[in-house]
């Protein structure tokens, strides 16, 4: 007990030194479950991905189409709005990016904004260009294994930190919906589920925009 404790700390002081902590954040070695509402069930025979909006042919995936799509594996830091952050952690799943450059969505220019649809009418969204990055994934697999239920088996949006990649935007965990079930493109942006219960649009988490717009 004392003794993962003190781990806990030298190596929240390890990352904080590399400059991989970012303000008001702290160091977690277990992975927290957060989300409002129950934990839906999975029927693969009654699943399927939609996209839809400023796209050029909607698309209907079922859960055995979608699994043939190209596959990507990630390995990010996350950091999750209630302050805790997690570090190296590894995701396989698809990438909208891959998806748009192979031509299996066909984005209009108008597009600007995307809406993550999940289970149960949640909704998280993100500027196009966040979504587009190498550090946004629809994830079907954590750690090499399918996500449990409570992290959003089977599908879910996640986003953090590549390291060495500080280009792109990196957005609390929030912004990764739980239990996927589509992409709307967008021309203006909406506020999601927490959005409209007053947290950031845009939440970066190196300027910590935890609430407000
Ligand atoms: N469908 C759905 N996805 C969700 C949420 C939710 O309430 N419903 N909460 C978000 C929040 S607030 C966080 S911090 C992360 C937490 O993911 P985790 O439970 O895997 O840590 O999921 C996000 N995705
Ligand atoms: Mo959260």
């Amino acid at each position: 007990m004392f003794d993962s404790i003190f781990r806990r700390k030298e190596t929240e002081q390890k990352v904080q030194k590399e400059g991989r902590l970012p303000p008001g954040q702290s160091l977690t070695q277990k992975f927290p479950v957060l989300h409002y509402g129950p934990v839906p069930g999975f029927n693969p025979a009654k699943w399927d991905f939609h996209v839809r909006g400023e796209v050029e042919q909607e698309v209907r995936w079922s859960w055995e189409e979608f699994n043939q799509l190209p596959r990507t594996k990630l390995v990010m830091d996350i950091h999750c709005v209630t302050r805790w952050s997690k570090f190296d952690t590894e995701w396989e799943g698809v990438s909208v990016r891959t998806l748009v450059e192979q031509g299996l969505i066909k984005i209009k220019p108008a597009a600007k904004y995307v809406m993550q649809h999940a289970e149960y009418g949640f909704t998280a969204n993100l500027p196009l260009e966040v979504l587009l990055g190498d550090n946004f994934l629809m994830a079907t697999h954590f750690d090499g294994q399918p996500l449990s239920p409570d992290h959003g088996y089977p599908l879910r949006g996640v986003i953090g930190r590549i390291l060495e990649r500080d280009e792109l935007v990196v957005p609390y965990f929030w912004k990764g919906a739980k239990w996927l079930r589509g992409l709307e493109f967008m021309t203006a942006d909406r506020p999601g589920f927490w959005e409209q219960a007053g947290y950031h649009m845009n939440a970066d988490v190196w300027k910590e925009e935890r609430f407000g717009y």
